[in-house]
């Protein structure tokens, strides 16, 4: 037997008989490794005749294929053993309860539940979510949207101004997310189906206004958009969000600068004890705004008002929250109180979807 030979029985004799992975790899290196045996039988080629090199470098090329094929063979029987052992002896006891952790404790604000609910209610019917940014300049929170300069919503009291800058201009928090619209607007061609979900902020803090508080507007614009579309998805919005199958909507006639014609919506509720019931009995209560978008507000982003109509609506989250989870209060919303959290707050797993009934 030649000593090639010779070698390749020892190492395979080895393979064969190891146990464990480690073992296996220490005997590849002390083979293969640069510094192994095979590897320094390449080293004497150089002193063979010519003649014979190439059927010394062959053979010990057939002695590696055959090693390696030998050393992959074993790693994957072991692997194989090691797993087969792994499942005979771990269990799991997967009826054992949620150990309780930081995520089983934390809890989801239930502004943050209703906003998630809302955007999955409207992505249903096909909108976008669109954000933008809370500090807004003039244009986009103002004048694209109707708002002349001496209208009141542009006075001091209402409005968180920033200094003035070296031109003149004052940035301010957004006072509605309606800016968000007009910045994809501005991006997009039509059509365009949003919502904007966000914080916005209004220089105002009383029993039933916070300084910061929570919107989500609606945008749609098409070249056939009218007043049944909006109706309609105001309808579904609503059944949806109160998990009821009938709402009734009134419909009052107002002004807003961005929309025209605009208007007010109530929906039918009744009392009973303690619990609000929507959908039925005989009081009104308003509970959103809504209108075709102004053609002006269409010419400021450079589409032409005899091609596109839209609609747009703006609620407030805050509120609406409130009537559907029992709130009574919207001061404890910003209170930080973790034994309000606790027990409003919402579990990470809740997570709302229309499959499972958005409450469930
Ligand atoms: C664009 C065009 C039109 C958004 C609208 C309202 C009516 C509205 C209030 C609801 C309660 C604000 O949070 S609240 O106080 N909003 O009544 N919002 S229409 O109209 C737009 C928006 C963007 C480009």
């Amino acid at each position: 037997m030649s000593q090639i030979e010779q070698l390749e029985t020892e190492i395979l004799a080895a393979i064969g008989k190891v146990d464990d992975l480690a073992a296996l790899e220490q005997i590849r290196v002390l083979a293969l490794g640069k510094k192994g045996s095979v590897s320094a039988l390449m080293k004497g080629l150089g002193q063979l005749p010519p003649d014979e090199r190439k059927s010394f470098g062959q053979q010990v090329n057939g002695v590696k294929q055959a090693l390696n094929k030998a050393l992959g063979d074993k790693k994957t029987a072991l692997a194989d053993k090691a797993l087969a052992q792994r499942l005979a002896t771990e269990t799991a006891d997967i009826s054992l309860p949620v150990r309780i952790g930081p995520l089983a404790q934390g809890r989801i604000h239930p502004i943050s539940q209703c906003m998630d609910e809302i955007n999955e209610i409207f992505a249903d019917m096909g909108f976008a979510i669109a954000e933008g940014p809370d500090i807004e300049d003039d244009f986009h929170n103002f004048t694209a949207l109707n708002i002349p300069a001496d209208h009141p919503a542009r006075q001091e009291q209402d409005t968180f101004y920033f200094p003035k800058r070296a031109d003149g201009s004052r940035l301010v928090l957004r006072t509605h997310t309606s800016p968000v619209q007009i910045r994809t607007m501005q991006a997009q061609k039509p059509p365009i189906r949003i919502i904007a979900p966000g914080r916005v902020y209004r220089c105002d803090s009383d029993q039933t206004h916070t300084p910061m508080f929570h919107q989500v507007e609606g945008l749609v614009i098409d070249s056939e958009t009218h007043m049944g579309h909006l109706k309609w998805v105001l309808e579904e919005f609503l059944k949806a969000f109160f998990e009821v199958d009938e709402v009734q909507m009134r419909f009052r006639a107002n002004h807003f600068p961005f929309t025209e014609p605009s208007m007010e919506v109530d929906i039918r509720y009744e009392r009973s004890g303690n619990e609000v019931r929507i959908g039925t009995g005989d009081q009104w209560m308003e509970i959103l705004g809504c209108g075709m978008v102004h053609p002006n507000v269409l010419k400021a982003v450079g589409y032409d008002p005899e091609q596109l109509q839209g609609f747009a609506f703006g609620v407030g989250i805050d509120r609406l929250s409130m009537l559907k989870y029992g709130m009574p209060d919207l001061r404890d919303f910003f209170a930080a109180d973790l034994k309000w959290l606790r027990h409003y707050g919402f579990g990470v797993l809740d997570v709302p979807t229309l499959a499972g009934g958005l409450g469930a």
